[in-house]
């Protein structure tokens, strides 16, 4: 078999794959069997974006109006007591319902995975544009032959699951980590995986150092701390160590590692893969996913305090947006190479440390991934949901990355572990949409029950079937590609230059990003006990990207901070603005949390009037309060609290919104919670809005003393703080706040002066 695959030409490859069984005598056979069996592309069945919905309710339980039951369907008439001899007595072997019930729960666990342990998950659909004016439309059939990449009438099933990478199951949501944005697409030619991250590169080359860097980045093995987190010895040892790991340093301390939401992250593929045609013509193609609502990022100040008032907030965040209505949507983002232009770059294609930058191979956006169902159970979708890179349809191949292919090795691997055998295909979340026909009968837990008498190929007892499929029939033929090379274990001099692209992140950062990079290495630094870590991550990684930085993350962490640039330092200062989450979406409010501060006695016209507004845009208000229960305007609306200030600090919300009303304004301003409420939004630098004497409340923070001023009877708009004391200007004042929101930070105000 392996010699045919070195041979180009797909007529004889079909002709060979079927080399078994289809003799040119036996055709009529076949195609009147294939009409009984259905193995010809007519029969296939016809996918819906509903699909895969319809296939799990096959397995969907509702237990309303049910009677409780053993596992044996036995009806039970008392599950509070065990079966006991007398009221006082030892308990009888003879309980068949204790002994069951104690069982299931012994063995409710499987172990968590070992990597992205910690994470949440969704259903939806992928749809390539059929309209140009969607996106930068082109027909890609030219580039790839895989149906749900180019045909725009279908909508294919999808399941994504966000994770972080580091921390264990009950571990927070807001952490510094790379996060993981994997998505299974339920083709009609079989499952297609994209395993991907929110950091287009990685931290090392090649697969085979994969457990030395989780082993150094995971709890240390002594003290089994910390918790997900990479600021200790053993991490920052090993970056010390393994100069490829720049560059995904610099991303990794960057705001990109603490997303505000799943749904305002990017996706990549990481790896360059392969985009093969009808033709067999190949191509090199980068994935991406652009997020609609932007790429926005938490402040590491924020992220600490939701560790404690919200440690799902990104669970919690994606499963409220999708109940309410408010469906996470990225686009789907392909770069693309020509064979021949693999060269042209001053990496190599196949370093996984490396992005293409945008400036250089324009992304062109293809179609949209749109989430808009939660899952109903999370241990049977999310938990049991498994990924595998190696799941590919036709129309798309691997490269020779070597960290790619290592994966292709590991997530099966790791998936037999999970599962204990071999048959974790056969869960629901799992199983194909695309009939599954093969000589895999047996294992664990097997749920299909095969008929026939044979499971071996070739066969003639049943006619041979399940057979394989022609390259035109859809069967899978791996890209030809020669190869020769002697056996060496060795790094390509390709893959050598660490440096260049860090410094180019670097470049590309704002000023408030680059601060806050080297805030991060203060804290992730300042963690490490080993001073000797500490400079060679200063000297030997830092100082050979940027001197500047290197001098500033020095200062923090008790570093003598470097005379001269690193000798590997890259003299360059090329930037790509497509890095700097600066230049992201920031024309919409949609999916963002507004607070609404309001008493008994707030300005019923002022709260209605923003919400309903604010609402109409997509975002989400909630009116938080001192205490819980019914609030009364000063026109006599009644509305219900949705959060007490002990239940939520701004670190929950996007913005914070403080309507007039004499009580409700007077009773804050005495209130330390709600002060601090809005201190902390303006130190986090949120957008704030105020009309009537609800500036009073911003005055208490001492606004004054900072740049920004809320003086002015109209409308005043300064720093993302939006005002109005006579209130009549409400059409420009909802306009200024939106517009305020739709920014998200605003990086000029000096909170300095603000005590939160
Ligand atoms: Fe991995 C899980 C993404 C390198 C081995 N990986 C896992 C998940 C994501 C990624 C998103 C979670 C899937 C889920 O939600 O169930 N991994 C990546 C990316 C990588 C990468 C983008 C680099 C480009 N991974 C990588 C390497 C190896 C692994 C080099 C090993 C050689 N990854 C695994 C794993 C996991 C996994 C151990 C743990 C759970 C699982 O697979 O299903 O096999």
């Amino acid at each position: 078999m392996a010699d045919d695959q070195t041979d180009n030409d797909g007529e004889e490859i079909g002709e060979k794959t079927t080399k078994h069984r289809v003799t040119t005598e036996e055709a009529g056979e076949i195609e009147e069997s294939e009409a009984l069996h259905g193995t010809g592309d007519e029969a296939r069945e016809h996918l819906s974006e509903d699909s895969k919905q319809e296939q799990l309710d096959e397995v969907r339980e509702d237990h309303m109006d049910e009677y409780l039951t053993t596992d044996q369907g036995v009806r039970v008439n008392h599950t509070d007591d065990s079966l006991k001899v007398g009221e006082r007595g030892p308990t009888l072997m003879e309980d068949f319902h204790f002994r069951e019930k104690m069982t299931q729960f012994d063995h409710e666990s499987i172990p968590e995975r070992v990597v992205h342990a910690r994470g949440t998950g969704a259903h939806g659909y992928y749809q390539p544009y059929e309209d140009p004016d969607l996106g930068e439309y082109d027909d890609i059939s030219e580039l790839t032959k895989a149906k749900f990449l180019t045909n725009s009438d279908q909508k294919t099933p999808v399941f994504t699951r966000f994770s972080t990478v580091v921390g264990s199951r009950g571990s927070s949501d807001t952490v510094r980590d790379v996060r993981g944005f994997a998505t299974k697409f339920y083709t009609e030619d079989g499952n297609y995986d994209l395993v991907g991250n929110n950091i287009p590169i990685f931290f090392i080359h090649d697969a085979i150092k994969f457990p030395d860097l989780i082993h150094a980045v995971k709890p240390e093995p002594d003290s089994s701390t910390p918790q997900a987190a990479t600021a200790h010895d053993t991490f920052w040892d090993f970056a010390s160590l393994t100069p490829e790991i720049t560059h995904m340093l610099m991303w990794v301390l960057s705001d990109r590692a603490l997303p505000r939401a799943y749904r305002m992250m990017q996706g990549f593929g990481v790896h360059t893969f392969r985009f093969v045609n009808a033709e067999g013509e190949t191509r090199f193609v980068k994935f991406h996913w652009l997020p609609k609502y932007g790429t926005h990022s938490l402040l590491w100040d924020e992220t600490t305090k939701l560790w404690g008032k919200a440690s799902d907030f990104n669970r919690g965040g994606l499963y409220n947006a999708i109940e309410s209505g408010t469906y996470p949507e990225w686009e789907l983002g392909i770069q693309i190479v020509e064979e021949d232009d693999a060269d042209q770059f001053d990496f190599d294609l196949l370093d996984p440390t490396k992005i293409i930058p945008e400036e250089d191979v324009p992304v062109r956006r293809i179609g949209k991934l749109v989430l808009n169902e939660t899952v109903d159970n999370f241990f049977a979708e999310t938990e049991q949901v498994a990924f595998h890179p190696g799941n590919v349809v036709p129309g798309i191949d691997f490269t020779n990355d070597p960290l790619l292919q290592g994966r292709l090795f590991s997530y099966q691997d790791t998936q037999l572990n999970r599962f204990g055998g071999a048959n974790w295909d056969e869960i629901p979340i799992n199983r194909p949409l695309a009939k599954r026909h093969n000589n895999q009968r047996a294992g664990f837990m097997r749920q299909t029950i095969n008929k026939g008498k044979t499971s071996y190929s070739p066969n003639s007892l049943e006619d041979d079937y399940p057979r394989e499929a022609t390259e035109e029939e859809g069967g899978y033929v791996h890209h030809t590609e020669k190869i020769e090379g002697k056996k060496i274990r060795d790094r390509s001099e390709s893959f050598r230059n660490h440096f260049s692209q860090a410094k180019l992140f670097w470049n590309s950062m704002s000023e408030p990003e680059k601060q806050h990079i080297v805030d991060a290495t203060h804290f992730e630094l300042g963690n490490v006990e080993s001073k000797e870590v500490r400079e060679r991550v200063v000297y030997e990684i830092f100082n050979n990207v940027d001197h500047e930085f290197a001098v500033r993350a020095a200062e923090g962490i008790g570093v003598e901070p470097p005379d001269e640039p690193g000798p590997h330092h890259p003299d360059h200062d090329k930037s790509s603005p497509a890095l700097s989450q600066k230049n992201t979406v920031m024309d919409t409010i949609e999916s963002r949390q507004i607070a609404v501060l309001a008493n008994d006695g707030f300005d019923d016209d002022h709260v209605d009037e923003v919400t309903s507004v604010l609402e109409e845009q997509g975002a989400q208000t909630a009116i938080v309060s001192k205490m819980l229960g019914e609030k009364t305007g000063m026109n006599g609306d009644v509305l219900k609290a949705d959060q007490s200030h002990v239940m939520a600090d701004s670190v929950v919300y996007d913005a914070v919104f403080v309507p007039g009303g004499n009580d409700s304004v007077e009773m804050m301003k005495e209130q330390s919670n709600a002060r601090h409420f809005i201190a902390e939004a303006f130190k986090h630098k949120k957008p704030i809005g105020a009309l009537g004497n609800g500036i009073d409340l911003l005055e208490t923070v001492n606004l004054s003393d900072t740049d920004v001023s809320a003086d002015g009877d109209g409308l005043v708009v300064e720093q993302g703080v939006v005002t109005s004391r006579s209130g009549d200007d409400m059409d420009e004042f909802l306009d200024a706040f939106s517009d305020a929101i739709a920014e998200h930070r605003h990086w000029e105000r000096n909170a300095s002066d603000v005590r939160a």
